[in-house]
């Protein structure tokens, strides 16, 4: 499907999501998240597909929402439309691992977009901010609640308050993103990573999905036996017989997703 905001290309089980509005930094607008959105159910219901990456450009992932078409709304616009609500929901819904490969800019609701992938691989370029505050406003899709599950109270407080901007070594240092490499290889070792997750049993991948982002819902006991229940229950796939097999029998496994 062709998009106006968006470049989908899937190869070799990974769809590769590319924000594509250059002109306004991949500026977040309504048509890009309603596009987004679509891309993301598509590549979860799609067979061809059991990794996703999304990217920006080398310049910037997302400089936050698109504050030209923002900054006329009223509040009873934005609170009856429920902005940026209804079309960030396939992100979260989405079943498959999604990896964000971030360069340049993730600014406000770009750093909130990238937080709401499974994990961040950055480019030596990237910059991350919640500038919110510049505009006389706050984060609107979860920068205040994940920036401070992922960084602490301390940092998230500073660049939400002073807008302040983190660069790749400082956000790699507070746990932002998992890996930082040069930006000419970003998109290599975001595919390179995603073609690894192709490779699992997709029963065991979103196993770990929903087993890692349950620890940030519920009690570390409730947690645990959450873990421990996922863990019996993949007892009951051929996966698992095939992964142990294999590695009893020094081999590869095939895993069929049974
Ligand atoms: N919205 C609309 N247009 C933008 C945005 C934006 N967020 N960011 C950049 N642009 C446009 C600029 O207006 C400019 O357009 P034009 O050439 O037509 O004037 C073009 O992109 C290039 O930008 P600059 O000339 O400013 O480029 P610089 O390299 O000088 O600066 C910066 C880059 C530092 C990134 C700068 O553009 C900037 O500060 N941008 C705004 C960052 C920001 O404040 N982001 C937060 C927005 S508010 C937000 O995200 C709220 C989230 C709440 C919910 C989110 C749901 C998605």
């Amino acid at each position: 499907m062709a998009y106006e905001t968006l470049i989908v290309e899937i190869e070799d089980y990974v769809a590769l999501i590319r924000l594509n509005r250059p002109d306004a930094l991949n500026a977040l607008n309504a048509k890009l998240l309603d596009e987004l959105g679509d891309a993301l159910a598509a590549a979860d219901a799609n067979d061809k597909v059991r990794c996703i990456v999304l990217t920006g450009s080398e310049k910037a992932f997302a400089a936050g929402a698109d504050i030209k078409e923002m900054s006329e709304k009223s509040f009873v616009d934005v609170f009856t439309s429920d902005l940026f609500g209804a079309n960030t929901e396939p992100m979260l819904r989405c079943r498959k691992p999604i990896i964000a490969a971030v360069a340049g800019y993730a600014l406000g609701g770009g750093c909130e977009l990238a937080m709401m992938c499974d994990f961040i691989i950055a480019a030596d370029t990237a910059k991350f901010g919640q500038p919110e505050i510049n505009l006389g406003v706050v984060a609107g899709i979860g920068g205040t609640q994940r920036l401070t599950r992922f960084v602490g109270k301390a940092k998230s407080m500073d660049m939400h308050l002073t807008g302040r901007f983190m660069d790749a070594a400082e956000a790699e240092r507070s746990g932002l993103v998992s890996r930082v490499v040069p930006a000419a290889k970003l998109l290599p070792e975001a595919m390179a990573a995603a073609r690894k997750i192709t490779e699992k049993s997709a029963l065991a991948t979103m196993a770990v999905k929903e087993a890692v982002n349950r620890s940030y819902e519920t009690t570390l006991r409730e947690g645990l036996l959450f873990e421990r229940r996922l863990f019996h229950a993949l007892f009951a796939t051929e996966d698992q017989k095939e992964g142990m097999s294999a590695f009893l029998e020094k081999r590869q496994p095939q895993f069929r997703d049974r």
